[in-house]
């Protein structure tokens, strides 16, 4: 019987110095708590009443799900009342919210997109949380500018997918850990310590439906993989687009592949949102080996100018990322 490693020892071992006792691991386990009982939520599905819109906007005018807000209340809650966090930015708040006044101020910046996918949420298809941590710069209340820090300055990220089973991959800026959760015991179980994308692919994710409003570079790197073994990349692609980040990210963690949502024509910096997607999803790629640009420059140098600012992404195996990077590049 292989020996059970929790998230709990993990962050303890990771971190020997603190015996997880530190305010990160603190946060860590907080947040992965709140992903528990989202899980829960997502599980019990039109059960628990919890399908459907909450017939209300978010700060970007998408329509907020039930879920949607469940999810982000859980998570701020975690996030402001655990006294590790001096503030929290979340897709569903128009802006970064801080720890209440009299809460001990935190040594962190909390940023999620609570449920990442909700569009997919009636058709039973895998969502998720995503998380990215900062340090805050400054001792007491947290402003807004203290986020605006390079995705290279986290010191952890991870998501958690709700599919047919709850798994978290998270890093620290130490590779990439696995875990799956034993919703009997309540516990994420480390399941692969050393989580790696495989450099070569022969899978690639877009939305397609979108082919008329790509840039030639796109265009171009699409073609070829749509020739196949008798184009010039001389070998048949596969094609893959679940429309929850993910869900698609989760498969390139696990066997490789090339996630974009580029820029286009009706969409100038792309659809996803550099501080709770990229960022945390870039981390990770590099911790695992893979690669993550934004078509030009490495999404983890990015400076940022607001929290809800969108990226075009280019994400996965590296030598595809490079590839499709150089044909910008180059153009
Ligand atoms: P969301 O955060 O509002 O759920 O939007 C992000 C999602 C990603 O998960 C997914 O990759 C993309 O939007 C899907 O886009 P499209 O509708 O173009 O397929
Ligand atoms: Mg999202």
């Amino acid at each position: 019987m292989p020996e059970r490693v929790t998230l709990a020892r993990y962050l303890a071992e990771q971190r020997p110095e603190t015996r997880g006792l530190d305010e990160l691991s603190g946060l860590v386990q907080q947040v992965t708590d709140a992903c528990k009982g989202i899980a829960d939520a997502v599980r019990g599905g039109a059960l628990r009443g919890v399908l459907g819109s909450a017939d209300a906007a978010n700060t970007q005018g998408e329509e907020q799900k039930t879920l949607d807000v469940l999810a982000n209340e859980r998570l701020k809650e975690a996030g402001l009342w655990g006294g590790r966090a001096a503030a929290v930015a979340s897709e569903e708040e128009a802006e970064a919210v801080p720890a209440p006044a009299g809460q001990p101020s935190g040594p962190y910046l909390l940023l999620f997109d609570p449920l990442d996918g909700s569009s997919n949420i009636e058709v039973n298809v895998s969502v998720g949380t995503i998380f990215s941590i900062l340090k805050a710069p400054s001792e007491g209340t947290a402003s807004i500018e203290d986020f605006m820090q390079p995705g290279t300055e986290q010191v952890a990220a991870g998501f958690v997918v709700y599919g047919p089973s709850t798994t978290l991959l998270l890093t620290l800026g130490n590779g990439v850990a696995q875990f799956t959760l034993d919703h009997g015991a309540g516990e994420f179980v480390l399941v692969n310590d050393n989580v790696q994308i495989p450099a070569q692919t022969k899978e690639f994710a877009i939305n397609v439906s979108y082919q008329r409003f790509w840039e030639a570079p796109v265009r171009r790197y699409i073609d070829e993989c749509l020739q196949g073994e008798d184009g010039p990349r001389g070998k048949n692609f596969n094609m893959r687009w679940i429309a929850s980040m993910v869900a698609d990210m989760y498969r390139i963690f696990t066997r490789g592949g090339i996630f974009i949502y580029p820029r286009d024509a009706n969409r100038p910096d792309g659809r996803l949102r550099l501080m709770y997607e990229a960022n945390p999803m870039a981390f990770l790629a590099e911790q695992a080996g893979g690669a993550a640009t934004d078509a030009h420059q490495r999404i983890l140098e990015r400076a940022p100018e607001q929290i809800h600012q969108k990226v075009p992404v280019v994400i996965g195996s590296k030598e595809e990322v490079d590839r499709l990077t150089g044909y910008h590049q180059a153009s």
